[in-house]
């Protein structure tokens, strides 16, 4: 309230008088011209205004604004009534036969009348003239979704019966939305909040950036995220705001459903969280629509002449309105109108039990219809609803509006006949106590509505498809350069990818499918010219002339530009990477983005969009620059990133490489767009890539296949008593320490190249699986045992990463393994210096060796002393993990 007592209430009178006026002679868009002129005003002349981004605790939208509603309420109340008996009975009965196994009941009832009016009425199909609108679903509403679905024909008994038991032989349903395990019919993953939010956002960007290169018209599609208001707690969710409406993605639209609870209590009891995520949404220039009160409430609003009704509701908090919910309509009558006769006065009329069961607006079709019939009109900017309802709607004692409701999962026999009661479910005492579900007769009014509202609006949802086509990928000749080597030129990794890149996006065919990302990094990466050559997509274009228009490879931006430059936003970027990275299923449209970013950034901060993507059957490459503890050498412990690889390892559908020369990155990448774009897998690649500069020679033939499995040779030695596997830019000191173990040792190692100590693993657990199981069968051989069991010698191998990494072939082996890596925190200084400190140098490799030679009997022990002497290599050195 306004603390600011009136000194003049006659003066304050004849403003409002005039704002009437206005109102009624000029409609709301002069008024608002009146106010915002007066208040510039008053603050060119020095008043400062308090900045205020809400409103009063009201509907956006009043009853006068509301259009007629286009459907048959009744109808849609019964299917309704059904869709939440058979979600909760699905829990019910999951529970009931096999306790613990969980599920949400609470959160579908709250949002039950939020999706329902949106099926039928808004959501778009894939067979929609205009292409599909993209839904998030809250991940735990998943049972409604179900049983919707099942009421449409498009799951049956078993898989509702079989809700949480997918390994059933009859099949069953994932908990939560997961395009991974039910790929004709979820299409995001949403269940790890706060990434739904911010990956819808991309997603409408994403939309946009299509529609500006012109792969696709502009058909008014729209992409819907339903969101808890707990989940907005999470930085993600509020954390690309700005973007959308910067963006003026005004084919954005965001459901909160304001139930005002989370998991263990209410989200904000001490104040209100809608006027909190109105305000941030305001200030971040959304176009906010409130739904709080339902239609039973526009006499007592319309009513409230003094202000008086909304002055008590701005008294009150969060953690009020729950008890009011909970408590009923005598309680709410003594401790909420009861604070001031006048309003006691102005429910006399209405009895105790109508108070409690005044319907709020979340639970209101005609409100909810109103907001979202806005919400497809809006123009130039993003819009948010935000949907007052309860936490538990309708299940009474076992849990309406209760702390303990997110957890209820099950209802016991008379808090079935409760339910069935609150919503007219046509079952007896004794059916409804064995929570069945129903079904419509199939030429019952409720199916054919059912079906012709979907058939109407281009089918079922949700529904994931690929309507894509093959893209046509190029000869490896295309990268030939690569392929042939620097001869004494010395460049990275990184150089070498971004060579690359430069010469896919230049191919007719292709180059324009592939979206290459960049976190403000584009520098650091040597990818600026690309700037130029592709363009940075900015859906406004280029309103200024760049510092740097004078040169040939200024920062140009343009509408149909290439290139994704999110700014320092990982979290965006990664978003980005997966909208382009299920476009197949989303657009039927094939794009293959690039995502570059410092490693350390990667799977570290965002694994878990990482992992969403994995699930949703996204495909593209993510390059983890500047990669490898020791070699980039001057950032120090935040920067050097040594375990990606081992998060990319456990991830199932990406394939992780760290890779030493240009031709190496060049047959993984062209091998991986073939997966991806012409045999249909849902892959994501992972390249790290360093910036240290050395020689790359040309690609020996005839190992494509083993860069691709992850191991080949490229020293050969007569009489192999020792190999040395080198991954990454360490194969240097690899190479290093063999020319060492030749002059000083008299000892000439073989030399492998791991690209991928994960694939290799991977190839060898299965064929030790299939081996395991079929102990009848001749045994199989895995790459590594192809590649090594003629000579069980000991091996060395040495990455730039943590023992682990490679460490993980350790038991494929054939021989004694020895893995050299970089556990601990990183330090800056030189990169010979790191290599020594983290002991993955070329003495601490010959060191290795000749050990291992000593262990092995074909050296005598003495030889690790005379290594250690010859190199300077101090016995008392601390171990880098520990200091
Ligand atoms: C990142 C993450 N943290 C925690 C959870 C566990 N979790 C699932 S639902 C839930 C409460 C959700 O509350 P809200 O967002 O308000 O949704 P409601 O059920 O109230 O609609 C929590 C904490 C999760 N799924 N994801
Ligand atoms: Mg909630």
């Amino acid at each position: 309230m306004n603390p600011y007592s009136d000194p003049d209430p006659q003066e304050t009178q004849e403003w409002i008088e005039s704002i009437e006026d206005a109102l009624e002679e000029h409609g709301y868009e002069r008024t608002r011209h009146l106010l915002e002129t007066l208040i510039d005003y008053a603050q060119s002349k020095g008043a400062r205004l308090p900045f205020n981004t809400t409103t009063p605790f009201v509907n956006t939208i009043l009853p006068s604004q509301q259009p007629a509603y286009p459907g048959d309420r009744e109808i849609e109340r019964k299917i309704k009534s059904i869709v939440r008996w058979n979600a909760m009975a699905m829990v019910t009965k999951a529970n009931t036969e096999t306790p613990g196994i969980g599920g949400h009941i609470s959160t579908y009832a709250s949002a039950a009348t939020l999706y329902e009016v949106a099926f039928n009425h808004f959501f778009k199909g894939v067979d929609h003239p205009d292409g599909q609108d993209l839904v998030f679903f809250q991940g735990h509403a998943s049972p409604g979704i179900y049983a919707r679905a099942y009421l449409e024909d498009r799951l049956n008994k078993d898989h509702l019966h079989n809700f949480r038991r997918e390994l059933s032989k009859k099949g069953g349903l994932s908990s939560y939305p997961h395009p991974y395990l039910m790929p004709e019919f979820w299409q995001f993953a949403t269940v790890s909040m706060g990434l739904g939010p911010i990956m819808a956002t991309y997603q409408a960007r994403f939309m946009r950036y299509l529609i500006d290169r012109h792969f696709m018209e502009d058909t008014g599609r729209k992409v819907f995220a339903y969101l808890g208001d707990g989940e907005m707690d999470e930085p993600e969710s509020l954390g690309a705001l700005t973007l959308a409406s910067r963006e003026n993605l005004d084919n954005l639209v965001f459901v909160v459903n304001c139930n005002l609870q989370r998991l263990d209590g209410p989200v904000r009891g001490n104040s209100k969280v809608i006027q909190e995520l109105e305000g941030a949404f305001r200030g971040a220039g959304w176009n906010v629509i409130k739904v709080i009160w339902g239609s039973d409430w526009d006499e007592l609003w319309e009513n409230d002449h003094d202000g008086l009704l909304l002055q008590r509701f701005e008294e009150v908090v969060d953690g009020d309105l729950l008890k009011y919910v909970v408590e009923g309509g005598a309680y709410i009558r003594e401790h909420f109108y009861g604070k001031y006769p006048e309003l006691l006065k102005r429910v006399e009329h209405i009895s105790d039990e109508k108070l409690a069961k005044m319907r709020l607006g979340g639970h209101d079709p005609m409100k909810i219809y109103a907001a979202y019939n806005e919400a497809m009109n809006c123009k130039g900017k993003p819009t948010v609803i935000l949907a007052r309802t309860i936490k538990g709607y309708g299940l009474g004692e076992a849990g309406e509006g209760r702390n303990i409701t997110h957890n209820q999962k099950k209802l016991n026999q008379n808090e079935l006949l409760y339910f069935r009661d609150r919503f007219n479910i046509p079952l007896t005492d004794t059916e409804a106590m064995k929570a069945p579900f129903y079904r419509f007769a199939k030429d019952s009014l409720e199916y054919k509505y059912l079906k012709e509202k979907r058939k109407a609006l281009g089918g079922s949802m949700p529904i994931r498809t690929d309507r894509s086509t093959a893209l046509n990928i190029p000869e490896i000749s295309i990268f030939q350069e690569l392929l042939d080597g620097t001869d004494e030129r010395e460049i990275s990794t990184t150089m070498a990818y971004v060579r690359l890149l430069t010469l896919l996006t230049k191919d007719k065919s292709l180059g324009k499918h592939i979206v290459p990302i960049i976190p403000d990094e584009a520098r650091t990466f040597g990818m600026d010219p690309l700037f130029r050559q592709l363009g940075i997509y900015s859906h406004k274009g280029q309103l200024y002339d760049p510092v740097d228009s004078d040169q040939f490879l200024y920062y140009k931006e343009a509408q149909d530009g290439q290139i994704l430059e999110e700014g320092i936003n990982e979290a965006g970027a990664i978003s980005s990477f997966i909208a382009a990275g299920v476009s197949y299923s989303t657009h039927g449209i094939k794009m293959i983005p690039f995502y570059i970013y410092y490693s350390m950034f990667g799977f570290q901060r965002i694994w878990d969009f990482i992992w969403a993507a994995g699930d949703m059957r996204a495909r593209g490459f993510l390059l983890g620059g500047t990669a490898g503890r020791t070699t980039l050498n001057g950032e120090g412990l935040q920067h050097q990133d040594g375990h990606s690889h081992l998060a990319a390892a456990a991830t199932p559908n990406v394939k992780a490489y760290d890779l030493a020369y240009a031709y190496e990155i060049a047959t993984v990448i062209h091998h991986g767009m073939k997966e991806m774009c012409q045999d249909d897998k849902d892959v994501i690649y992972y390249l790290t890539l360093e910036n240290e500069n050395y020689a790359h020679p040309s690609m020996p033939d005839g190992i494509a296949d083993d860069i691709i499995k992850g191991l080949y040779k490229t020293r050969s030695t007569e009489k192999p008593i020792i190999r040395l596997f080198g991954s990454g830019p360490i194969i240097g000191e690899v190479v290093a320490a063999a020319e060492l173990l030749k002059k000083d040792w008299g000892i000439e190692p073989g030399i492998w190249n791991v690209t991928s100590f994960s694939e290799l693993r991977r190839n060898a657990e299965e064929v030790e699986r299939w081996n395991l199981i079929n102990p009848n069968k001749e045994p199989r051989q895995s790459h590594l045992e192809m590649c090594l069991s003629k000579h069980c010698v000991p091996t060395v191998a040495a990455s730039d990463y943590v023992k682990m990494v490679s460490e993980q072939i350790g038991p494929y082996v054939p021989g004694p393994y020895y893995a050299l890596g970089t556990d601990g925190f990183g330090r800056s200084d030189t990169r010979e210096n790191l290599r020594h400190f983290f002991e993955v140098d070329r003495y601490y490799i010959v060191l290795t060796a000749i050990r291992a030679l000593v262990l092995d009997g074909k050296m005598d022990k003495s030889k690790g002393d005379d290594v250690m002497k010859k190199y300077n290599l101090d016995p008392e050195k601390p171990n880098p993990l520990m200091v």
